[in-house]
């Protein structure tokens, strides 16, 4: 189906009038059939690269004069990477040199603007407070360089993650403005990783990293029609990443398939002497190969469950096309060889009334930005609690306080006012309220009463209770709403929440570290229905790579 056109908005960018899906197989890329920026996968960039199609300083260009394509209407990148040129140099001489350090050798990629890099690049979260601050490469970052990926800029987000304001707007940030999603005009593109999610969805990069503490990455690829993997918190480093929560946030791909996001994972996953929640991995830390995992038959013979009760008491607050898209869904894993049994997470309803979630968060963020801060090698404001940060976002003009609160921080919840961070005995009660309500109440509980190995909803639904206990979960494009939707706005009346062809997905929630599996089923659905290319954004960057 193709999407609306606003003819208003198509100035110097084209309009893509039809997703072709290359019918060759990729061996036989070359230069008249290579795919567009805008659906080329890594198997097709390492073909290209590894024929001589094009470099990864090719790549560089491309991908860069994107991001300025779309840079003052989309406000996704906050920064480039000065040095991106040159790394791809680098990298393209060691390929000529016969070394290829695995697949993401030479791929630009863009990380999350709370990821540390030791380089030109700020790690601001979205704010002036930490605008020139400096601190070492976070294991992230470093595991990317090794992989010998690019990294190409930092994306705009929800400034701290979203854990600031209550009065605020998904994808804004003093330091990098408004970001827009890409699927109708002001869309609200969602967050808090919500420059890593348009990014990738119009590909200004291979793909992206975000960081999720409560659907942080979930969210924004359901609304920019991608694949996001939230890992198992301690399945990837968080040592020089911004924090909110030490028990819940933790870093992930957003790309625009199943197997890329594998790729990405690879490359970032496993054990780390700074993030001690990495010691958790199973088997020795040895990861598994997720790559490996994307087999076209993996729900053949596995048992899935589904929610059933979520979404019998979140119902009304889920539009039917997306119910529609999800009972469909189901019907189409059913007929791929899975048994569907409903896996109910017992305890939700009591979940919906209950406070200690929120005090967790605040325990943590106390604690957690203290730690962050203390790490930084140069901290230009002095700011070392959140005391200091709150009264540095009050006075500083561009941080647009009051009339973005700062409530999160010091309202009646809020951390500032709580007081007690995780240290304090009482940290671990409210902790163990998560702990029920994900565990045996909820996810956890609900994948060990019915025997399955992944239970389904709508990634609308999916974020809250997988974040209590920091287990994975891989969303899925499922569909779209109709050209017929009314279109609804955010309180403030600046962004498109709801509208025609804004997408949603499918989440496969599991037990923790079972990614491999999540990959392999979430795989078998993408391949089978392949529902990325039922809509196209609506605003895509014109400039491709020239080829040899
Ligand atoms: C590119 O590959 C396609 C499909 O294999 C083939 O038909 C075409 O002739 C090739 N073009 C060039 C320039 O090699
Ligand atoms: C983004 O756009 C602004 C305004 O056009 C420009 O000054 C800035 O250099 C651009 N940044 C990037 C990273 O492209
Ligand atoms: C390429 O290999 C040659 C010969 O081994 C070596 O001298 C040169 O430093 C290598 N270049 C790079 C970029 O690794
Ligand atoms: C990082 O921030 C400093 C201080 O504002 C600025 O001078 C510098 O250009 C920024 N780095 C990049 C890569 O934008
Ligand atoms: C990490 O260290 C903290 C503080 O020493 C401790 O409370 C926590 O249990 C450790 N976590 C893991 C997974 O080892
Ligand atoms: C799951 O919950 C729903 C109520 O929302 C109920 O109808 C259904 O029977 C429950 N399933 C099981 C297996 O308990
Ligand atoms: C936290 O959980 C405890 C035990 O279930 C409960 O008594 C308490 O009311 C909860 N606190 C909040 C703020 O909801
Ligand atoms: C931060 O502290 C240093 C050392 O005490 C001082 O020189 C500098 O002026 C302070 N900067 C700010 C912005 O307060
Ligand atoms: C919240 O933002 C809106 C829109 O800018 C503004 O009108 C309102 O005054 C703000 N609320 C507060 C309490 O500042
Ligand atoms: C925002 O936070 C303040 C202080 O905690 C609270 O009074 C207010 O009700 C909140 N507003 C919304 C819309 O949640
Ligand atoms: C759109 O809004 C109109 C007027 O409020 C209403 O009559 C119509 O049913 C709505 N359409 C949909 C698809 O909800
Ligand atoms: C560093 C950078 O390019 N920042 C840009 C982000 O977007 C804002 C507008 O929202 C521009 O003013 C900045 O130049």
């Amino acid at each position: 189906m193709r999407p609306f056109i606003f003819p208003a908005l198509l100035t110097t960018l084209s309009l893509v009038s039809a997703l072709a899906v290359p019918p060759y197989p990729s061996s036989s890329l070359n230069a008249t059939n290579f795919p567009s920026l805008l659906e080329v996968t890594l198997d097709d960039l390492v073909d290209g690269l590894s024929s001589n199609l094009f470099t990864s300083v090719d790549l560089v260009k491309a991908y860069s004069a994107r991001i300025h394509q779309v840079n003052s209407t989309l406000h996704v990148v906050t920064e480039l990477n000065p040095d991106a040129l040159s790394i791809a140099a680098h990298a393209d001489a060691l390929r000529k040199n016969g070394t290829v350090l695995g697949p993401l050798h030479g791929i630009p990629i863009l990380i999350k603007n709370n990821i540390g890099t030791d380089d030109l690049m700020n790690n601001t979260a979205g704010s002036f407070a930490l605008r020139g601050a400096k601190q070492g490469d976070s294991t992230i970052a470093t595991k990317l360089r090794k992989a010998g990926a690019v990294i190409l800029g930092k994306t705009n987000l929800s400034q701290w993650a979203n854990y600031r304001s209550n009065n605020s707007t998904n994808g804004w940030s003093a330091y990098g403005g408004q970001t827009n999603g890409v699927y109708y005009p002001q869309q609200d593109p969602s967050g808090s990783s919500s420059g890593s999610g348009v990014a990738s969805a119009i590909g200004l990069a291979l793909g992206s990293l975000g960081s999720e503490t409560s659907g942080s990455i979930l969210s924004p690829a359901d609304v920019s029609n991608l694949v996001g993997i939230k890992p198992t918190v301690g399945l990837t480093s968080r040592h020089l990443v911004i924090p909110i929560s030490e028990h819940q946030d933790t870093v992930g791909p957003m790309t625009r398939t199943v197997k890329d996001a594998a790729h990405i994972l690879q490359a970032i996953a496993g054990f780390d002497s700074n993030d001690n929640y990495t010691s958790a991995i199973p088997d020795n830390g040895s990861i598994p190969d997720y790559v490996s995992a994307c087999k076209e038959d993996s729900l053949q013979g596995v048992r899935i469950g589904v929610a059933r009760n979520v979404l019998d008491l979140y119902g009304s607050a889920v539009d039917e096309p997306v119910l529609e898209a999800f009972h469909q869904a189901v019907s189409e894993i059913e007929a791929a060889g899975a048994t569907i049994v409903d896996a109910n997470f017992t305890a939700f309803e009591d979940y919906l009334s209950d406070g200690n979630s929120t005090l967790v968060l605040n325990a943590d963020f106390l604690a957690n930005l203290r730690t962050y801060l203390s790490s930084l090698t140069y901290n230009p404001n002095n700011i070392t609690d959140l005391a200091q940060l709150t009264a540095f976002t009050h006075a500083f003009p561009a941080e647009e306080y009051p009339n973005r609160d700062t409530a999160i921080w010091d309202g009646a919840d809020g951390a500032l006012t709580q007081g007690w961070d995780n240290t304090d005995p009482r940290f671990w009660d409210a902790y163990q309220a998560n702990l029920y309500y994900g565990g045996e109440g909820g996810i956890l509980g609900a994948l060990e009463r019915t025997n399955t190995s992944a239970v389904l909803l709508p990634t609308q639904l999916s974020p809250s209770i997988a974040a209590l206990v920091g287990s994975p979960v891989v969303t899925v494009p499922m569909g779209f709403y109709p050209g017929d939707w009314n279109v609804t706005r955010n309180s403030r009346d600046t962004l498109v929440i709801g509208g025609p062809s804004i997408p949603f997905g499918l989440s496969f929630m599991g037990a923790k570290w079972s990614e491999r599996d999540l990959i392999g089923y979430a795989y078998a659905y993408e391949q089978m229905t392949m529902h990325r290319g039922d809509v196209l954004p609506y605003l895509v960057p014109n400039i491709e790579l020239s080829l040899k």
